[in-house]
């Protein structure tokens, strides 16, 4: 009754942003996204009789914080009814800081929590369990370049690209750690209820979704490279139109953004992508890696540098 998942996070390129169905956690939008090798998130998840509350470790310590969404995941993967748990979680990263850290939790806690069980779901499965507790999730159950498409009643996930087939590498600068001051969940919400621009980004998504998806087919970076950056900015810019602003960027995030145009500018392929946090993630090709690394590593502001290739898919491992 216990078993161990690793998952990496993912980096959204057409962003998801905005809830269609906030109790199944459906999203408004499609997204695409690409999973990280170097980062990543381990979780075990032992299944023990006589245990009348779940636990969960985070990085070896206790965390209250975050024990109900854990405990929410087991839920919807083995029923309310199952034995409680105990957890115990590790990433490599920092984690609610805009780096996709909930994905691979939840992703992991999915994949371990099914894996304790015995229980035989296919991915697809798996990745509409792990959506449902944190909708970035669903698309680390994929390795490459994946899609999460917005069906009737419910996602799909489509690889569109395997690791191998375009190994792009991704360059992330930390401007700063610690946790973000508003979650996801809520900052989606609050755009959806408050952002005049909220509509038209909804609206245009599927425009967005299909030109990086024929870039993607075609390895044509320049033109992944103008979607990215263009749905990026527009994705902040709801959040900043947002009743209250949500600017998740500091002083030292618009810095990486134009040492990224600087690089472009020396003809580096390289573009720049930022989440809901002030980390600023600059997705280049190979030959690019150094000079791209160099650069931001010299940005006024950045305090560390990462490093990392594209990644598999969250997976069962030996132990933890
Ligand atoms: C993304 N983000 O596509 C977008 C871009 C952040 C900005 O998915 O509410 O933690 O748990 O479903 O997955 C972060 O949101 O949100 C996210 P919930 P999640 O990667």
């Amino acid at each position: 009754m216990q078993a161990t998942a690793i998952a990496q996070p993912n980096i959204a390129l057409i962003k998801y942003w905005g809830k269609r169905d906030i109790d199944r956690n459906l999203p408004a939008v499609g997204s695409i996204s690409i999973t990280l090798s170097d980062l990543q998130t381990k979780v075990s998840v032992e299944l023990r009789d006589g245990l009348s509350d779940d636990i969960l470790l985070v990085n070896g310590d206790e965390n209250q914080a975050m024990l109900p969404r854990m405990s929410a995941c087991l839920d919807k993967v083995l029923g309310q009814s199952r034995l409680r748990a105990s957890m115990q979680s590790h990433s490599n990263f920092p984690i609610a800081a805009g780096l996709a850290s909930s994905a691979s939790a939840f992703a992991a806690t999915t994949v371990a929590a099914a894996g304790a069980a015995n229980l035989s779901l296919g991915t697809q499965d798996l990745a509409r369990l792990a959506g449902a507790s944190s909708g970035s999730a669903a698309r680390s159950l994929y390795g490459g370049f994946v899609e999460l498409k917005n069906a009737d009643d419910n996602i799909t996930l489509t690889p569109l690209c395997d690791v191998d087939s375009w190994p792009l590498q991704v360059v992330v600068a930390i401007t700063q750690t610690g946790p973000k001051a508003t979650g996801s969940t809520e900052a989606m919400e609050i755009s959806r209820e408050t952002s005049p621009f909220y509509d038209n980004w909804v609206a245009q998504q599927e425009y967005d979704l299909e030109v990086a998806r024929a870039a993607i087919d075609r390895r044509d970076f320049a033109q992944l490279a103008t979607i990215a950056e263009h749905n990026c900015l527009k994705m902040h810019s709801v959040m900043w139109a947002s009743r209250p602003p949500m600017v998740f960027w500091n002083a030292a995030t618009m810095r990486c953004l134009q040492t990224v145009r600087r690089l472009q500018g020396e003809g580096h392929q390289v573009f720049f992508t930022i989440d809901a946090g002030p980390q600023v993630k600059a997705v280049c090709l190979p030959a690019d890696v150094d000079a791209v690394s160099q650069a931001l590593a010299e940005t006024s502001g950045v305090q560390e540098i990462m490093t990392t290739g594209l990644g598999s898919a969250a997976r069962l491992v030996e132990s933890l």
